[in-house]
C-alpha cells in the first residue's frame, strides 16, 4: 500500500478513489477495495448537516480529511473546493493538508463562495482562467514534498460555458503545473467528457466524477483518458437511505429487536475499529506479564 498518488498512477491504468467524511466511512472505503479516499467536500458539509457552499471553514475539512488519513493506508485526496479564498489561502491550505498526512488535494474555479455543481442555480460565475491557473501554481509551488498531488478541477461545463472554455481553462492549469485535470460534467450521459477527452493533448491525466452520468464505468472512462475516477457520494447517500429507514422502523416498534437483521452486530463495530490492535497492545504494554518482564530495563 502506498499513500503517494503518483505512484498508483504510475502503476495502474486507473486509481478509483470513494468518498468519506470520517475515519470510518474512510476504513469502509478502504476496506471495500477502493485505491483512495476522497475528502468530499460534499459529504463533509452533508455529516455536519449543511450545504456544500463554503459554510464549513478550511480547518472544518481539513479536521475531517485528517480524521480519514489517520484512519486509511491508502491516499486521502481532500476536495479544497475553491482553496478557501485566493491563491495565498489555497497555498496555505497546501501547508496545512500536507503536514496532516493528507497526499493530495483538488481546487476547483468556483468563485468563493462556492456552490455544489449539483445545486440548481440562476447564474455560476468562475474564477477567471488565469487567476486560477495562478492558484494551482501556488498550490505546487507551496508542497515540501514532491510527493504531493495537486488536482486542478474545471467547472466550465458545469457553468455552461462550453467545450473550448473547458479545454482552454484544462490546458492551462495542466501547464501551471497541475498534477491532474478533473472536469466536471452534470449530464446523464458522458458526452461532455467523451468531446473533452478527444480535443485534450496535454500528458497530464484526466480525472472524473460520474455522478450523474452514473451509467458509464471506470474501464470506458479510461479509455477516454480519465486515469482517476471519483465516486465522490455514493457512500454517505447508502447510510442515509439505511439510517432513515431502519430509525422510523425503531421509533414505531419501541424496541432495539427489531432492527437485528438490519443492522451489523456490534462485533462488527469493534471490528472496524481495531478492538484487536487495542487488546494486542494491553497486553504487550499493560498487562502484569509485560510490566514484570520490563521491570529491569531502565528502572
Ligand atoms: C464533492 O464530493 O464534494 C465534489 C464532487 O466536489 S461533486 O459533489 O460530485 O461535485
Ligand atoms: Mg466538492
Amino acid at each position: 500500500l502506498t499513500k503517494n498518488v503518483h505512484e498508483l498512477l504510475a502503476r495502474q491504468s486507473s486509481v478509483v478513489a470513494v468518498g468519506g467524511h470520517d475515519g470510518l466511512s474512510g476504513r469502509l472505503g478502504q476496506n471495500a477495495g477502493f485505491d483512495a479516499i476522497w475528502g468530499s467536500g460534499f459529504e463533509i458539509a452533508a455529516s455536519f448537516g449543511v450545504p456544500d457552499a463554503n459554510i464549513l471553514t478550511m480547518t472544518d475539512q481539513l479536521r475531517a480529511c485528517q480524521a480519514i488519513a489517520e484512519a486509511v493506508d491508502i491516499p486521502v485526496v481532500a476536495d479544497c473546493d475553491n482553496g478557501f479564498g485566493n491563491a495565498i489561502n489555497a497555498a496555505a491550505a497546501v501547508r496545512k493538508f500536507e503536514a496532516a498526512g493528507i497526499s493530495g488535494i483538488c481546487i476547483e474555479d468556483n468563485v468563493f463562495p462556492k456552490r455544489c455543481s449539483f445545486y440548481e442555480d440562476t447564474t455560476r460565475e468562475l474564477t477567471p482562467a488565469r487567476e486560477h491557473a495562478l492558484k494551482v501554481r501556488a498550490c505546487k509551488d507551496a508542497q515540501r514534498s514532491d510527493e504531493f498531488f495537486v488536482i486542478a478541477r474545471t467547472e466550465a461545463f458545469i457553468a455552461g460555458a462550453g467545450l473550448q472554455e473547458a479545454l482552454d481553462r484544462a490546458h492551462s492549469y495542466a501547464e501551471a503545473g497541475a498534477d491532474a485535470v478533473l472536469v466536471h460534467s452534470k449530464k446523464p450521459t458522458s458526452d461532455e467528457l467523451l468531446e473533452f477527452s478527444a480535443q485534450w493533448t496535454s500528458d497530464v491525466p484526466l480525472v472524473a466524477v460520474p455522478t450523474t452520468y452514473d451509467t458509464t464505468s471506470v474501464d470506458q472512462l479510461a479509455e477516454l483518458g480519465y486515469r482517476m475516477v471519483i465516486f465522490a457520494n455514493q457512500g454517505i447517500r447508502s447510510a442515509i437511505r439505511a439510517v432513515e429507514r431502519n430509525l422510523a422502523l425503531l421509533r414505531s416498534a419501541g424496541h432495539a429487536s427489531v432492527l437485528n437483521d438490519e443492522m451489523v452486530p456490534l462485533s462488527r463495530v469493534f471490528e472496524l475499529v481495531g478492538l484487536d490492535q487495542l487488546q494486542a497492545d494491553e497486553a504487550k504494554y499493560m498487562s502484569a506479564e509485560a510490566v514484570l518482564a520490563t521491570s529491569g530495563a531502565g528502572r
